[in-house]
């Protein structure tokens, strides 16, 4: 494909309702979107999951939207014959970045599908028409609001609940809500790297609250760390922040600094490495999961196609639009049974809401050759 030019969009998106985690509160996405026009007239769209500050990790939306304009965008518009699986190679001579690049890439495989009229699902190898999914609950006041926050997720119909955590919010609020829920719920924890090596022995004390996984409590390079958890503890130790591509999933892995693994597309540069860190913890017997980064429903739907290839076997944060928007930019997705149902149209299979895009629009930025 040819691409004639790029769109960087600006959106900001209320949240439904705040979402405290150990690196802070959010209230509102502010969400990069990125639309390519080809010579064929097929626009492609990619999310860019940056955050507005560097807090997950060193990307920012700002940053993303700027690498975009002036370096990643000019290299893959200057190629006559574009295919997605080169957009890695093409911008690979510009370091990092891998939230920016991989909002590029998803738009380009979205044209690409689009135009071959196959569905991101089949493209990826996609195995399962509906996925398990869960839902991730933030840091709470107390502890009273986090188990009514838990209860009602569950009459929504999760069954699977993560609960946010940090120094001074883990073992008391986890073991209420384990008490409250009893044996039955899966529940798991993320420290999103808050912990640090005096925290070992405290952290210890979750491995009795029958949970399926403690992600990330400590920081993303802090692999021997993790390991020393892993070897103290029966609860599987899963890795986020530190899995940044198939390479570091295997590193990870045989250093025992984890024995699940939380797959996002987005923290390795897109959805073909996410493949590929699949298809290496596949090889290592390490089952994966579906992460999210609060996506509007353009990259809900790619996480679904990936979260429906076959190593997938743990429930995903894909959870329902609802949870994160009251107006989503494409149909939303909802809830069946615990399950969402994985797009089957063309590309991503979702169609932008261009009302509800106006409304929420801050910028719009097109780059040509
Ligand atoms: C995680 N995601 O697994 C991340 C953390 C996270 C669903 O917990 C705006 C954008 C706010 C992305 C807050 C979930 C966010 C965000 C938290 C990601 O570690
Ligand atoms: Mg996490």
């Amino acid at each position: 494909m040819k691409l004639t030019s790029v769109e960087l969009l600006r959106l900001q998106m209320p949240l439904v309702s705040a979402f405290r985690t150990s690196f802070g509160v959010q209230t509102a996405r502010d969400v990069l979107v990125v639309a390519v026009h080809t010579a064929d007239g097929v626009t492609g769209y990619g999310e860019c999951v940056a955050l507005s500050d560097p807090v997950y990790n060193e990307e920012y939306v700002e940053s993303a939207a700027q690498v975009l304009e002036r370096y990643l965008v000019p290299a893959v518009l200057a190629c006559e014959d574009l295919h997605a699986a080169w957009v890695a190679e093409l911008t690979a001579g510009f370091v990092g970045h891998r939230m920016a690049k991989a909002a590029l890439e998803l738009a380009v495989l979205d044209a690409q599908l689009q135009a071959a009229g196959m569905s991101l699902a089949t493209y990826l190898g996609g195995t399962r028409e509906r996925v398990d999914v869960g839902v991730s609950v933030g840091i709470t006041d107390t502890v009273e609001q986090l188990i009514e926050t838990v209860g009602r997720y569950r009459e929504q119909g999760y069954r699977r609940v993560k609960l946010k955590i940090e120094p001074g919010f883990d073992v008391v609020p986890v073991t209420a809500v384990r008490q409250a829920v009893g044996p039955d719920l899966d529940l798991q924890v993320d420290g999103n790297t808050a912990y640090r090596a005096k925290d070992l022995a405290h952290l210890q004390k979750l491995d009795d609250l029958g949970l399926l996984l403690i992600e990330q409590p400590f920081e993303h390079d802090a692999l021997a760390l993790h390991a020393e958890l892993a070897r103290r503890c029966v609860t599987p130790i899963c890795l986020d922040e530190s899995i940044t591509s198939a390479a570091a999933t295997a590193r990870s892995v045989l250093a025992g600094a984890c024995s699940i693994v939380n797959i996002k597309a987005a923290r390795m540069g897109g959805y073909l490495e996410a493949r590929r860190a699949h298809d290496v913890a596949q090889a290592l017997d390490t089952p994966v999961w579906c992460g999210g980064m609060l996506e509007t429903g353009l990259g809900r739907a790619a996480n679904l196609a990936l979260a429906a290839l076959p190593n997938f076997t743990l429930a995903g944060d894909i959870s329902a639009s609802a949870r994160y928007f009251a107006e989503d930019i494409t149909e939303p997705f909802a809830l069946e049974d615990g399950r969402i149902s994985v797009p089957t149209g063309p590309g991503l299979g979702v169609t932008v809401r261009t009302d509800v895009l106006q409304d929420v629009l801050t910028s719009r930025t097109t780059v040509r050759i």
